[in-house]
């Protein structure tokens, strides 16, 4: 389709791969298990598949911990395995990308258990370490995302070494060219093997200040609210440790390799600013980043509407997300399935990438994990409360025991109790369920693709938030009262309805929850 880059028309969708689907009755996701499952993924019509880390990994932080970039995690199968998803996925026009987690390592990745053991091995330098201030502490303020210092004494070489996130993950020295590299080297490897592109892990963490300088403190009413990390995290001006202009030339070289391969690279790059954010979308650097706006609030009509505008004029590719492993899942943070799919419907419509995260399309809420079946490290933080395993129970593929996910009687995380509607067996056949709706949502934006331009929006009552882009216009009724709808002048085909199936007419009215998708088909008269 002319010279459009492939991902322009993508719809993703992310598979967290410990809980998509046991294949050996381990009770963990497998590679194995997801191929098994790739046609419920080609039949919701998705064409870009995202899988989190499935390298060897002490799984202190579920696969962000790597301790081999070129390897497979025996828990998730083998090398062989990915090439075969790789086949499978292509086969049914399913593209891949991997993540790349690299601002750290595990502390159990070779090059750090080698760069521990003194102060001259030739590995040290990969690493950020520094000796104790003065009176014995950590070398400056900076603070674990997961709750602490960001430094960890090493009593063995008498130094302290950095980890944003847990002790177990250093942070890597990209001053040492070393470091880039390898890198480079890793990406040709995954890319030769035919993987289609990487979600950028922390994209704009990567380099920090030379000078390791403290942050400064916030103001108490600057500290912003935000799920995900520490309470304590919150509170510091990240200054030095994060967001260095440094990282976009990383940035361009992965750029560089990954156009050779015609791979995508999408950044995680946590700005919810979107005019700061858009500075990551480069024609030399990163091809999209996700933004995270819809990711934080509960239900917040004028928020979506502001925030959804903004970040729409800001850069024409960002990747379209309402929740995903790091934050609760968006029908918990609004109340109700219907919501999230009203939003859905408006990430839809736009020019983009819009995304999935596995379960969202069944409409699911978090999942319960009783107290003391925690795993993300975060729950050790504020009693728990920011606890990313609500958000990460097993995919409910069918009632019973095991949810079909696997024959294991225990998961490697508890099942959340789901009940039998929240299944993929008993939606499958639904025209009213969640995954009728979103495969019928997909299917519109698939027939529409080349039609979007930047966003036009709709003059509103406030209520029914509404856009056009080329032909096409999508609106969603964000309040709880009905409200009139007129697209304007011209002749509309309905392409998508959240409460018809058969829709081909345009309602004249909105309920509440209620979106749609229409293509003009002449335009008006005179
Ligand atoms: O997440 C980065 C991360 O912690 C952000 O979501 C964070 O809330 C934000 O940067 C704060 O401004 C990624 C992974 O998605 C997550 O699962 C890992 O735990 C983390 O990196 C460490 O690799």
């Amino acid at each position: 389709m002319r010279d459009r880059p492939w991902w322009q028309d993508a719809i993703g969708y992310q598979v967290y791969l410990p809980s998509f689907q046991d294949s050996d009755g381990d009770g963990w996701g497998d590679l194995p298990g997801l191929i098994s499952r790739l046609d419920h993924l080609h039949d919701l019509g998705v064409t870009l598949l995202w899988i989190s880390p499935f390298h060897p990994s002490p799984m202190r932080d579920h696969g962000y911990d790597v301790a081999d970039y070129r390897g497979v995690d025996p828990r998730y199968g083998t090398l062989d395995d990915v090439d075969k998803l790789l086949c499978a996925a292509h086969e049914r026009g399913i593209r891949v990308v991997a993540d790349l987690v690299v601002n750290h390592t595990s502390s159990e990745h070779p090059w750090f258990r080698s760069a521990r053991r003194s102060r001259t091995d030739p590995m040290r330098d990969r690493y950020i370490w520094r000796d104790p201030a003065p009176d014995g502490g950590p070398p400056n303020n900076w603070l674990s995302h997961f709750g602490g210092p960001a430094w960890t004494f090493d009593e063995h070489t008498g130094q302290y070494y950095l980890h944003l996130f847990t002790p177990d993950q250093p942070d890597l020295n990209w001053q040492n060219p070393e470091v880039a590299d390898e890198v480079d080297d890793i990406l040709r490897f995954w890319f030769d093997r035919g993987l289609d592109g990487f979600r950028i892990d922390t994209a704009h963490y990567l380099t920090k200040h030379p000078g390791l300088p403290d942050n400064p403190w916030l103001a108490a009413e600057d500290v912003p609210v935000q799920g995900g990390v520490a309470a304590e995290w919150l509170r510091q001006d990240h200054r030095y440790d994060i967001e260095q202009p440094s990282a976009m030339d990383i940035h361009r070289r992965w750029r560089a390799i990954a156009d050779f391969y015609h791979a995508v690279l999408i950044g995680e790059v946590y700005i919810l600013d979107p005019a700061r954010l858009a500075t990551y979308v480069q024609a030399d650097g990163l091809h999209s980043t996700f933004w995270f706006g819809l990711v934080e609030s509960g239900w917040a009509p004028e928020r979506v509407a502001t925030m959804l505008r903004a970040a729409a004029a800001a850069a024409p590719n960002l990747a379209w997300v309402q929740s995903s492993h790091d934050r609760k899942r968006a029908v918990t943070r609004y109340g109700s399935a219907r919501r999230a799919i009203a939003v859905a419907t408006l990430l839809m419509g736009l020019p983009g990438i819009p995304f999935l995260y596995n379960g969202e399309e069944l409409g699911l809420p978090d999942g319960t994990v009783p107290p003391g079946h925690a795993q993300d490290p975060l729950a050790a933080a504020d009693g728990g409360s920011q606890s990313r395993d609500g958000a990460r129970t097993p995919m409910p593929w069918e009632p019973g025991p095991g949810l079909g996910f696997t024959t294991a009687p225990a998961a490697w995380l508890p099942f959340g109790d789901r009940r039998p509607g929240d299944t993929v067996a008993e939606q499958r056949d639904d025209p009213s369920s969640p995954l009728s709706i979103h495969r019928r949502l997909i299917a519109a934006r698939a027939r529409t693709a080349c039609a979007r331009t930047a966003p036009l929006w709709l003059e509103d009552s406030g209520d029914v938030l509404g856009y056009r882009t080329g032909p096409i216009v999508v609106a969603a009724n964000l309040s709880e009262a009905p409200h009139p709808f007129d697209p304007g002048p011209g002749r509309w085909r309905c392409e998508f309805d959240t409460d018809d199936p058969e829709a081909d007419r345009v309602p004249a009215e909105l309920a509440p929850g209620q979106a749609v998708m229409l293509r003009q088909e002449a335009a008006a008269a005179g």
